[in-house]
C-alpha cells in the first residue's frame, strides 16, 4: 500500500545547510515528494506533536529547540514507505545511528538529530493534519514509478 511520511528538517538541519542533502537522500531512494514548505512550529503544534513526551524531563528544551528557527516540513510518498523512511533517517541518538543513515552520517546528538520522520500510519496522519493544509498536498504521476516499482506494487 502507498504510504505517506511527514518528515521535518529540524532547526539544526536548517542551520547547518543540510536541507538539500536530506531532500536528495529521499529523492534518490525513489520516494515521491508530495508536500514541501518552510514554517515555524508553534507551542500548540509541539504540545500535540510530542504528546507522548509531555512528562519527560527534556520536553521543555525539546520544544524550545524545535522553535529556535524555521523548519522544513515535507511529505514523502512510496510503497510501504514509512519504515523505509525511518531506516533512511536512523535511530534517535545520532552518535549511535548506523553510518549510511542521515543521522548516522551527519549527527552526534540525541536531541539535535536533524530530522523527524513519522513512525506509523496513524502517526503520519496526525502529523500531516498538524502541519499541512489539503491545498499544500500534491497528487501527480511520477514518471519514474514505471521503473522504481513493479506493476503490482504500483497498483495498476
Ligand atoms: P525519533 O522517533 O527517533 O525522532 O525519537 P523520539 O520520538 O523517541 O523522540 C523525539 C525527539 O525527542 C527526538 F528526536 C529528540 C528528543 N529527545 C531528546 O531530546 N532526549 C531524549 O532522551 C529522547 C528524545
Amino acid at each position: 500500500m502507498m504510504q505517506r511520511s511527514v518528515v521535518l528538517v529540524k532547526p539544526d538541519g536548517v542551520q547547518r545547510g543540510l536541507i538539500g542533502e536530506i531532500v536528495t537522500r529521499f529523492e534518490r531512494k525513489g520516494l515521491k515528494l508530495v508536500g514541501l514548505k518552510m514554517m515555524y512550529l508553534t507551542d500548540e503544534i509541539l504540545d500535540q506533536w510530542y504528546v507522548h513526551h509531555k512528562e519527560k524531563p527534556f520536553f521543555g528544551s525539546l520544544k524550545h529547540f524545535m522553535m529556535s528557527s524555521p523548519i522544513v516540513a515535507m511529505l514523502w510518498e512510496g510503497y510501504e514507505s514509512i519504515d523505509t523512511v525511518r531506516k533512511l533517517v536512523g535511530i534517535t541518538k545520532g552518535r549511535e545511528a548506523e553510518c549510511g543513515s542521515i543521522r548516522g552520517d551527519f549527527a552526534m546528538s540525541q536531541s539535535n538529530n536533524l530530522i523527524h520522520a513519522s513512525d506509523s500510519v496513524e502517526g503520519a496522519k496526525k502529523e500531516l493534519d498538524l502541519v499541512f493544509e489539503p491545498s499544500e498536498i500534491f497528487e501527480y504521476d511520477k514518471d519514474d514509478y514505471l521503473h522504481v516499482y513493479s506493476q503490482e506494487e504500483r497498483g495498476k
